[in-house]
């Protein structure tokens, strides 16, 4: 009778992902992993090749916001795992549970062997919740501890090095497995609850905690039960479908929407914040509300050590059992007199008009109407960033992903390549800057490898529009910040998909229709002037 090969340590760890619900891995490899490799093809994680190890990380993040499983990024020894190091910070102020695979050599062989040998661990340390070191003895528990560690309490990235010869030593599956916690709710709310009740002008800032508490639902019926107005972060829109009377959108970015947004907070009596996340806030949001007078109910995953603000009441809880808790027994009252809240929404349209004839308000506004409601959206770093994450309504949560801890450039296309191939029936576009674009264009390879007919719209001014806009805003000569116009609708058709340059609404209406049944992805180049952003956002 044929007998089983013996499993290998690196085996085990493929087999924990998997149970995890890990199907695919994305990365580069080198000699230093291909046991790795192997390991997780065999346990059902297909692994995926990119072209840079960093684009590879976003990849595994965007399939991670389609199946709620951990991203994985594997990379080899030295160049391979420097390169990751970008995504790896952004998986930790992003709050993405990645799971970071780089092989190493043997310790004993470290000692008399220089190249390529860095201390993986040490770069990793302070950009990741945990970082551990294969053994083979205890493969098993340190993929349930990477698993868990990445997944509670605020996600992130967990850094394993796996040595050479111990991905390939033979191991046993220990079979530990832990239990996670149920959600829990704090015995008294008596307190929060009086609040609540007393409050004519409150207010809920939600944040990301409520993506992995799944808590939307009990959020919007919350926040129709009371009254209460919903302002979330960029990576909280869609919490409450933006479409509805008590959304006021997101913020965080746009100094526009702040001029609005601020004033609002600090007039009200109470404000819950609900799985709220400050990273994702420029300096307005610090401490923005009276302290002495407003109340402050923070319901979140992890203690408050940032210190951007300090709340009346701090309830460390799952977001949505809360607000159910907090609810039961309250009788609501009459919040907001006088439509304010209808003016408030109504004036923040006003500052986003999607009336442009041309420019890249009329790019969003023109996508946002001709793409299906149930599109993901991916977008950049940079000024159509702030404009778009104002502008662009998501009907539901994961509907619009970017790096807002972070603010990196370079994400949005793998990010949508990642969601494409997690949701091959789902429309993806991704909106990039022309630099930021020109970062990730190898990636375009991998576009056409994947498969899929994603949508890559590039907002083509020749700047860094956000920086050359700082730079004059304070009467610095330009320096570094303008480049030469190139022809990205071209770099799409010579990786095989499709190409389109517009410069008008109806062109851009007609190639965003085709692409949306096209069988290969499509890259549209948006022509829009420069200094397009001025007094914009
Ligand atoms: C990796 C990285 N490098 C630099 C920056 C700083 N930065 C923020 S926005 C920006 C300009 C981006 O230009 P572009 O992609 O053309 O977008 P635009 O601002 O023109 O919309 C830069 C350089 C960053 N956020 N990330």
């Amino acid at each position: 009778m044929a007998q089983n090969p013996p499993l290998r340590a690196a085996d085990i760890l493929a087999r924990r992902l998997y149970q995890a619900g890990c199907r695919h891995a994305f990365g580069m490899p080198g000699g230093e992993v291909l046991t790795l490799i192997d390991a997780l093809e065999k346990a059902g994680i297909g692994f995926h090749l990119a072209k840079h190890e960093n684009a590879a990380g976003f990849m595994a993040e965007g399939v991670h916001h389609m199946d709620g499983a951990p991203a994985i990024l594997v990379a080899t020894v030295g160049p391979g795992a420097m390169n990751g190091v970008n995504v790896v910070a952004n998986a930790n102020q992003d709050r993405v549970p990645l799971i970071v695979l780089t092989g190493c050599v043997d310790d004993a062989e470290a000692q008399t062997y220089t190249h390529q040998v860095l201390d993986h661990r040490a770069v990793f340390a302070p950009i990741t919740k945990a970082g551990f070191t294969l053994s083979a003895g205890a493969a098993a528990v340190i993929a349930d501890k990477a698993i868990g560690i990445a997944t509670e309490g605020r996600p992130g990235p967990v850094h394993i090095d796996v040595p050479i010869s111990v991905a390939d030593a033979p191991a046993t599956d220990t079979g530990t497995r832990r239990v996670r916690a149920a959600p829990t709710v704090p015995a008294d709310l008596t307190q929060a609850r009086d609040w609540l009740a007393g409050a004519t002008r409150p207010v809920i800032i939600a944040g990301l905690d409520v993506l992995y508490d799944d808590s939307a639902a009990a959020l919007t019926r919350f926040a129709e039960t009371f009254g209460i107005p919903v302002i979330t972060t960029y990576k909280a829109k869609g919490v409450i479908p933006e479409t509805h009377p008590l959304s006021l959108g997101g913020a965080g970015l746009s100094p526009l929407a702040d001029g609005h947004l601020l004033p609002f907070v600090q007039a009200a009596d109470l404000v819950i914040c609900v799985g709220y996340d400050p990273i994702e806030m420029r300096p307005g949001w610090r401490d923005p509300w009276d302290a002495g007078r407003t109340r402050v109910i923070d319901i979140h995953a992890t203690p408050n050590h940032h210190y951007m603000h300090q709340a009346s009441l701090s309830v460390i809880a799952h977001t949505g059992a809360t607000l159910d808790a907090l609810g039961t027994g309250v009788t609501p009252g009459t919040t907001w007199p006088d439509g304010v809240v209808g003016t408030l929404k109504a004036a923040l349209a006003r500052a986003f008009p999607q009336t442009d004839t041309w420019g890249p308000a009329a790019v969003i506004a023109e996508a946002r109407a001709t793409l299906p409601p149930d599109t993901i959206a991916t977008v950049d770093s940079g000024a159509h960033r702030i404009m778009l994450s104002q502008m662009w309504t998501c009907p539901a949560p994961r509907h619009l992903l970017q790096s807002s801890g972070l603010c990196t450039m370079g994400c949005a296309v793998p990010l949508a390549l990642g969601v494409k191939h997690a949701a091959p029936d789902r429309p993806v576009v991704s909106f990039s800057g022309d630099a930021g674009f020109l970062m990730v264009a190898g990636e375009m390879a991998t576009a056409a490898e994947l498969g899929g007919n994603t949508i890559f719209v590039v907002f083509v001014d020749q700047s860094l529009a956000l920086i050359e806009l700082k730079q004059r805003q304070r009467q610095l000569p330009n320096v570094g910040v303008d480049f030469a116009g190139h022809d990205y609708a071209a770099i799409g058709r010579a990786f095989g998909g499709n190409g389109v340059t517009v410069t008008n609404r109806a062109d851009l209406r007609a190639a965003l229709t085709d692409a949306l049944t096209a069988t290969t992805f499509t890259v549209i180049a948006a022509l829009i002037p420069p200094h397009s952003y001025d007094g914009r956002i």
